[in-house]
């Protein structure tokens, strides 16, 4: 159990400042040009290094995650790790490879391996539960080997989950999958030992339903995960798009795409109030981060955010492509009880 009072907070701060550390870092994810971005174990706490523009700050940010307990960190394989009694966060980015037969394509094989690392790393260490997966690597809807590449990432992924008797349907993690600019497939996790529920939109059917016209395997994510820590009800809620049921609403229309999506965030963050009627999750107690296929989007981004979720809004703006060609902007959001308050006092 985590110690009561124990709290989780995300942090956004500038590339040059998170190289300060910190003693509470868990570890995070840093958006920019690679050549800016700090090294991957600054300190000891894991940084994830994307290689993906980010909008109006004009320069590199950390979104960090500070944890007050206890931690220690470490490397296994390919993964950079920091982890407490309580949590385990951990990265890795991996060149894609091709088998010399070239069979299938780099990319799924490389996403498999990505994995089965991953999985062997929680079991070794008692993790069962995964509270989040952030995804991200370049050319996401471009085809090679006659399928496109999200959809090769989404067979190496479930190939993983099934080798390692996990389920793939149900209490699934929350995720999202991004493409950057450049860089090798680079993944981060949150983990946990205490249970975390996976949470379902009542407004769109299930990812791990998806029917086969969206790829031969459904994603493997659940909607959000919901997680008891130090006492307080946490939510991290997945990338989230302007799908309703399985299809695609207002191809073209950014804006009308971003309230699709924020009425889905509010679907999520019901259904969570409904599983934990105590924990009273807000709408504008959640930290966002945004991703905007064009750049010249941001404004109406901004506009519908505002407008819907109400001022300030702590977000984070990248330029990403979407996982469906499409998908112009999507969404992801994390947060509880305080949360925001806590990162407002921050910055
Ligand atoms: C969607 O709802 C939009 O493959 O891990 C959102 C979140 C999306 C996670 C993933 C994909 C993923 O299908 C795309």
């Amino acid at each position: 159990m985590s110690r009561e009072g124990a709290t989780l907070r995300l942090d956004i701060v500038s590339a040059a400042r998170s190289e300060q550390g910190h003693p509470s870092m868990l570890g995070g994810t840093c958006y920019g040009a690679t050549a800016v971005l700090p090294p991957t174990d600054a300190l000891g706490a894991p940084l994830l290094r994307v290689d993906m523009p980010v909008l109006e700050a004009g320069q590199a940010l950390c979104e960090v995650w500070h944890w007050n307990e206890p931690m220690t960190s470490g490397q296994q394989g390919n993964i950079h790790y920091r982890q407490s009694d309580t949590l385990l966060f951990g990265c890795l980015s991996l060149q894609e490879t091709g088998t010399p037969e070239g069979d299938h394509p780099p990319l799924q094989g490389t996403t498999e391996a990505a994995y089965r690392e991953i999985f062997d790393l929680l079991e070794a260490h008692g993790y069962h539960a995964v509270l989040r997966f952030w995804n991200y690597f370049p050319g996401i809807n471009r085809e090679s080997h006659a399928i496109e590449r999200y959809r090769q990432f989404n067979i190496g992924r479930q190939d993983a989950f099934l080798s390692h008797g996990r389920s793939v349907i149900g209490n699934v993690p929350a995720a999202c999958a991004l493409g950057s600019a450049g860089g090798g497939l680079t993944i981060a996790f949150l983990a946990a030992r205490a249970p975390v529920t996976g949470i379902e939109n009542p407004r769109q059917l299930s990812a791990y339903h998806y029917p086969s016209q969206y790829g031969p395997r459904s994603p493997t994510f659940s909607r959000a995960g919901l997680v008891r820590l130090g006492g307080r009800d946490m939510l991290f809620i997945s990338g989230t798009a302007s799908i309703v049921g399985h299809q695609t609403l207002h191809a073209g229309d950014v804006a009308a795409q971003t309230r699709e999506c924020l009425l889905n965030i509010e679907a999520v963050v019901g259904e969570a109030n409904r599983l934990a009627p105590e924990a009273g999750f807000q709408l504008g107690q959640m930290a966002y981060t945004v991703y905007v296929r064009h750049r010249d989007d941001l404004p109406a981004v901004q506009r519908e955010l505002a407008a819907f979720v109400g001022q300030p809004v702590s977000a984070v703006y990248l330029q990403a492509d979407v996982c469906r060609s499409d998908l112009l902007v999507e969404i992801e959001a994390s947060g509880g009880h305080a949360f925001h308050d806590e990162i407002a006092g921050e910055r």
